[in-house]
């Protein structure tokens, strides 16, 4: 379901970024009418502050489920998390009964402890209640701790192996889910991230980061809220997950680079931007047109000198620039490559040309010359996506090698290489003319 109406069930807590004060802005921010059911008004989140007013809402919930039913609401989508009482899990999983309709989605969000822990404010017998919610669910984002309270199984902590994880997703089968994402999950030392499990299609898979020392408060929140958001938007389960890691790991980042007090939470406002033109770009789908005409070729050596002169000026001098845009990405350059058997690719996200690319098949392997995306597109998973729609017309001819060559100082591609499978097999120091010299690693990626 895309951009209907949804409802987000939390409390807030006026201060400190998390719940409702995350969940509005993120899902708002895709264009997704979002309406809130506060469950409680706290003057600061429980986690660090000392001293909170805690105003329970419990008893508006059956009044505003009235209200709404007078005005024929439904609900295309509910998204619920903190719950504070037994009784507020009950009347928000009638809530829920009463104003669906046909179309809707419930994602919970089962919101108890973390590290093996409870947080102090729930008893041990709320992961029982918060099950029942559960069992409502087509998509649940619990961590390991809150899962394993549910299902009565012992808390371990990690690294773990795919066994435990499977039969933890094994487990979890008894919630009756459509998906399930489960965060805080570690496979290695130094690294975290989630595991997710589409129960239709059986589709699973991780998205691992570096980890980074410290405790963030709120992050399961602006994480859940970017993962709905995506879900929400059409996006695939895969995408969504790795969407909602990123915008979070990146949050926590700024957070740790500009040493705010981790109370207010994760700073996640100053990537809402980059989130939703990655959202938006996924929604439109990266797409390979193969360049042919006169006009597409000018298309492409346009964006080359675009992107060249803007991305490459912090790294090549500019003389050198213009030198290569001339020799290697003119139209008449671009045109001699397709005739020498080079195929050249406009990346569109949608109907727009958002970058270039150029490879030749070799006998063994592939050859990708050029991979150029536009610097207002990039980070959001484009070259990626490029990468899987090569490795499919390598596949195609039997092919299950790609190499290319980087600039051995450019670390931010060398790094997004890296991040897509490839590994640095060679260098190789080649002068172009004009007492130029291009000093690269080649890189190369199986599959
Ligand atoms: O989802 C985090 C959260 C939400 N609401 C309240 C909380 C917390 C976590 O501590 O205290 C009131």
């Amino acid at each position: 379901m895309t951009h209907g109406r949804m409802l987000a069930v939390h409390d807030i807590s006026c201060v400190g970024r998390c719940s409702l004060t995350t969940a509005l802005p993120i899902i708002s921010s895709l264009g997704i009418e979002c309406s809130v059911l506060p469950t409680a008004v706290l003057s600061t989140h429980t986690g660090g502050f000392k001293g909170f007013t805690y105003r329970d809402l419990t008893e508006d919930i059956v009044p505003i489920k009235e209200h709404w039913k007078s005005l024929g609401l439904t609900y295309d989508a509910f998204y619920t998390g903190f719950l504070g009482s037994f009784e507020q899990i009950d009347l928000v999983g009638s809530l829920i009964e009463g104003l669906s309709n046909e179309r809707t989605t419930v994602y919970v969000d089962p919101v108890m402890g973390d590290n093996g822990n409870l947080y102090t404010v729930f008893d041990s017998d709320f992961p029982k209640g918060m099950r029942r919610l559960c069992e409502k669910a087509d998509v649940l984002m619990p961590n390991l701790t809150e899962l394993c309270f549910m299902l009565d199984m012992e808390y371990k902590s990690g690294p773990y192996t795919w066994d435990y994880i499977d039969s933890v997703l094994k487990a979890a089968e008894v919630f009756g889910l459509k998906k399930i994402v489960i965060t805080g999950v570690s496979f290695e030392a130094g690294k975290v991230g989630a595991v997710f499990k589409d129960y239709e299609s059986c589709e699973k898979g991780q998205v691992m980061r570096d980890v980074i020392e410290g405790y963030y408060h709120g992050t399961g929140d602006v994480f859940g809220s970017a993962l709905v958001g995506a879900l929400e938007s059409g996006i695939c389960l895969k995408d969504s997950v790795r969407l909602a890691v990123d915008f979070t790991v990146k949050s926590i980042i700024r957070t740790y680079e500009s040493g705010a007090d981790v109370r207010y939470g994760v700073d996640f406002e100053l990537g809402l931007g980059e989130y939703v033109r990655y959202v938006d770009a996924l929604k439109k789908g990266i797409g390979l047109h193969d360049v042919s005409s006169h006009l597409e070729i000018s298309l492409a050596s346009g964006l080359a000198a675009k992107i060249w002169s803007e991305g490459y000026k912090d790294i090549i001098p500019k003389e050198q620039i213009e030198y290569m845009v001339d020799k290697f990405q003119s139209s008449d350059a671009i045109q001699r490559a397709i005739d020498d058997g080079y195929v050249y690719c406009l990346i569109r996200a949608g109907d727009l040309d958002i970058g270039y690319l150029g490879y030749h098949m070799e006998a063994d392997r592939m050859f990708l010359s050029k991979l150029y995306v536009d610097g207002e597109h990039r980070g959001m998973g484009v070259a990626s996506k490029c990468f899987q729609l090569l490795k499919d017309r390598c596949r195609e001819k039997g092919l299950h090698k790609i190499y290319l060559t980087v600039k051995r100082d450019n670390y931010r591609a060398i790094n997004a290489y890296k991040a897509n499978g490839f590994v640095i097999i060679d260098q190789a120091d080649t002068p172009i003319g004009n007492g130029f010299e291009m000093n690269d690693y080649i890189l190369e990626a199986s599959f």
